[in-house]
């Protein structure tokens, strides 16, 4: 019997792979990782289980001529198996077709997604890299992750340091910070990622240490569990998308009590004179005191007072998670906290300032890099058109529309075929019922997928491809020091082809193979990427083994430069030699570009602004819940959901509704049934938990479950896995960065009555072959 181990790298953690004759049996985590995440196991069974896609698949009406969809067939349809020769035929003739009638606009290949780590085998840049060879695609800008902060951060402080990296050093938050106020709590589930790969775990240990060294650490959040593992933390309560109110209220306490560092404002910001007048209400509604923020958030004024007291004769970090943006006018909060940390006048010195998405990921608040770290290069992209990269059903259902995004007139192209390569629309997207219409429109969708995902299943062609586990990359990460090897430890599954190779040979068939490969194949492109690694460490001072020693070894660690670092500390100890790329050079309470845009949804400096779906809502009344959509515990976003470990977490087959006990015996539900969670745009089934770790009136049922509806193709259609993106709304943060508004979401949650359908997720659709269809038999 033949049986190896070797280490291999994921999103979640790093990993000893075991196998025997070929099959995957062992998964161990890596021995310098003192705080590993269990989400590995879930590759056993289902990374060569049954839903992985076998074969090139097309959908049986594409291939009977269909390029209308019209209405309900995709994703409502068997798939007919294709041999391989014939599918990239197929898929190079239909590219070609689209780009000659309709130019290279009409193909939408944002394709976003977090696909898998590895360097090389990158499903984003390889798709980007194709097309650019064969023309350009419309593309897309910002993440589902932050892009309200992408855009606002920049005007108010010059770039998204503090965002995406160059946080302050966790060192410095365990020597100095007294009081680390964590909005949207720092919930350890999450730091459990870091993308690209993950290594040592440790956000946990870093908070861990800053309260052993005194610090008080508070979680303001609906939900308790939005803290760190084994770390003494506080829970303030206030009603989800109340934060901005909250913030400016202790702004407010500090200026009327003249708290305010005058000193920090006159030299490091500008606006405060306006920003003043508005928290005072001189300018513009009432005063945002502590009973205004009160009313609002459902915490107390005298809470409030308290804790801006306390904020101000104390060495105090701010942190706010990257969930605030997600949600109507998430800039706001941003800005607002910004503003608040300015008041303070701590910005710049260790322990003190601010930071976005501490625990979001693993990597923030470690030391950066000092270099950059190769990637596949995507060449040029000769399409103009982009959309931010949540407007895509708007895109698709309004061709040629125009819309506002961060001060300029944009319109959305006519898109005919999409291809998507290492994303999961029908898990990221919001509102799916609306996005199944939207995936009516196009004439060819292609997917390239290692599962049968929705994404796959709403597809006209699909192409199977490897997993890491099924090829040879490098993990490089920004944030830790592990380099690994990530050898090859299976055969590609069934007919499995690496993204890198399909679009060779899809290269070929357009005639751009050389200028897509450059004649090189995936070893060579991978020992080309070390070998510029090397060099740019070098430049920096960093040293890594040659190529061969470090794929012998399997793995190599770095040695930093750079250990520790306070964000914006270089700006506090000299504004002139450090100026921020903002029009003023300094930190901008008040943006002249952001007020000469003229938003109302969003004006020239912090604002509280209702949502307009929250519990101070109208539509309450109907929908009387907040429903928050967090990252699921056990998984990354949709990734190995039919693994074990995502499965074990289920409540009656489905995805875990958390919910207050008052609220569930309000409505008579008890632990463990299914319920319906429904609004005016869609309803899924959940299996309850209860408990009183969330507040009354919000209920959190985490992302990830496979979209499973009810009559597949249909819109709308009962969601029976816990899929909440039926139910939040596709809407943009405000006119500035048209960004995912997921977390301002109203439902309703009864009992299910009835027989509960069963979840098919985890089966895979019907397949035929292409002599079951007659007509197309002749492609064999
Ligand atoms: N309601 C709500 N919705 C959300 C969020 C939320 O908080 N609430 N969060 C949002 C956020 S922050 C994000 S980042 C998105 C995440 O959304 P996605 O990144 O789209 O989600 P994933 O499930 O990671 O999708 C990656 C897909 O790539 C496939 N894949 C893996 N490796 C490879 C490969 O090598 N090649 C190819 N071709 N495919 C591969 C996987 O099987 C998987 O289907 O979701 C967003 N959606
Ligand atoms: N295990 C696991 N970890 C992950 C991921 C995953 O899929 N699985 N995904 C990764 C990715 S791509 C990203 S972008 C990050 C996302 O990182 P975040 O955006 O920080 O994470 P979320 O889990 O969406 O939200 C964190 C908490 O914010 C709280 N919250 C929501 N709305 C509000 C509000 O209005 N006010 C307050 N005070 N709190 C609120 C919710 O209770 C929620 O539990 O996570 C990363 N980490
Ligand atoms: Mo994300």
């Amino acid at each position: 019997m033949e049986s190896r181990t070797l280490l291999t790298t994921m999103h979640w953690g790093t990993y000893e792979v075991r196998t025997e004759n070929g099959r995957l049996v062992g998964v161990e985590p890596w021995s310098g990782d003192r705080d590993p995440s269990p989400i590995g196991q879930s590759l056993l069974g289902a990374a060569q289980g049954n839903m992985r896609v076998a074969r090139p698949a097309i959908r049986r009406g594409w291939l009977e001529g269909d390029r209308s969809a019209v209405r309900g067939r995709r994703g409502g349809e068997a798939f007919v198996e294709v041999p391989w020769e014939k599918a990239l035929d197929i898929v190079a003739a239909e590219l070609d077709r689209v780009r000659t009638a309709h130019g290279n606009a009409a193909i939408y290949a944002g394709s976003y997604g977090w696909a898998s780590a590895g360097r090389f085998h990158h499903a984003q840049s390889q798709v980007h890299r194709f097309l650019n060879t064969i023309g350009g695609y419309t593309s897309s800008v910002l993440s589902y992750s932050y892009g309200a902060g992408e855009i606002i951060l920049p005007h108010v402080l010059g770039g998204t340091d503090g965002l995406t990296g160059n946080h302050s050093t966790w060192d410095g938050i365990e020597q100095h910070s007294q009081l680390i106020v964590a909005f949207g709590g720092l919930p350890w589930r999450n730091a459990q990622i870091q993308g690209g790969g993950a290594a040592r775990h440790e956000a946990s240990a870093a908070l861990q240490k800053a309260v052993a060294n005194g610090a008080r650490l508070i979680n303001v959040s609906p939900v308790r569990d939005d803290a760190p593992r084994g770390v003494e933390t506080e829970w303030l309560q206030l009603r989800p998308n109340s934060d901005t109110a909250v913030m400016l209220a202790l702004c407010h306490v500090l200026i009327s009590e003249g708290r305010h560092d005058e000193a920090f404002l006159a030299r490091y910001c500008t606006g405060f004179e306006v920003v003043r007048a508005y928290v005072m209400g001189e300018s513009d509604g009432p005063p945002k005191d502590s009973a205004w923020a009160a009313a609002l958030s459902g915490m107390t004024a005298g809470k409030i007072i308290a804790l801006a007291r306390e904020m101000a004769t104390k060495r105090t970090m701010l942190m706010v998670s990257w969930s605030l943006q997600r949600a109507d006018h998430g800039e706001q909060p941003y800005w607002a906290a910004i503003t608040l940390a300015a008041l303070l006048g701590q910005i710049g010195l260790p322990g003190g300032g601010f930071g976005f998405g501490y625990s979001s990921t693993n990597g923030a608040g470690r030391p950066e890099l000092g270099f950059r770290w190769p990637s596949v290069p995507q060449g040029r992209n000769g399409v103009p058109d982009f959309i931010p990269v949540a407007r895509v059903a708007d895109m698709l259902l309004d061709p040629g529309g125009s819309f506002e995004f961060n001060g300029a007139e944009l319109s959305y192209p006519d898109v005919r075929l999409v291809y998507w390569a290492g994303g999961n629309p029908f898990h990221h997207h919001q509102d799916l019922n609306r996005l199944v219409e939207a995936w009516q429109r196009p004439e060819t969708i292609i997917v390239h997928e290692p599962f049968w995902t929705a994404t796959a299943r709403y597809a006209d062609i699909v192409l199977p491809v490897t997993t890491p586990l099924e090829r040879n990359d490098l993990a490089f990460s920004n944030r830790e020091n592990l380099m690994v090897a990530m050898k090859q430890a299976i055969d590609p599954v069934e007919e499995a082809c690496d993204d890198y190779r399909i679009f060779a040979e899809l290269a070929t068939r357009l005639g751009v193979r050389d200028a897509f490969t450059e004649g090189r194949d995936a070893e060579q492109w991978i020992h080309l990427l070390y070998g510029q690694a090397r060099d740019n460490a070098a430049a920096a001072g960093v040293e890594m083994p040659p190529f061969d020693r470090f794929w012998h070894d399997g793995h190599a660690e770095l040695a930093r430069k750079v250990t520790s670092q306070t964000f914006l500390g270089s700006f506090r100890a000299d504004p002139q030699q450090h100026r921020l790329a903002t029009p003023s050079g300094r930190i901008e309470l008040f943006s002249a570009t952001i007020d000469s845009f003229g938003y109302d949804d969003c004006p020239g400096h912090a604002v509280w602004r209702e949502p307009r779906e929250w519990l101070g809502s109208g539509l309450a009344e109907r929908f009387p819940l907040h429903l928050l959509s967090p990252q699921p515990a056990d998984k990354l976003h949709s990734q190995y959901d039919h693994g074990s470990v995502s499965r074990a977490g289920k409540v009656s087959g489905r995805a875990p509704l958390q919910m207050n006990p008052a609220d569930a015996a309000a409505r008579g539900i008890l632990g463990g049934m299914v319920v319906l969670v429904f609004n005016d745009r869609g309803s899924c089934l959940a299996g309850a938990i209860l408990t009183d770790g969330v507040i009354p009136g919000v209920v959190q049922l985490p992302t990830g479950a496979w979209f499973d509806p009810v009559e597949p193709g249909q819109s709308p259609s009962l969601e029976k896995h816990g899929n909440p993106n039926v139910l939040t709304a596709d809407r943009g943060t405000s006119r500035l960065a048209q960004s995912p508004t997921c977390n301002s979401t109203l439902v309703q949650v009864s009992r299910f009555a009835g027989a509960v359908p069963p979840v098919t997720a985890f089966e895979p659709p019907v397949i035929l072959n292409l002599s079951d269809v007659p007509g197309v038999a002749g492609l064999s």
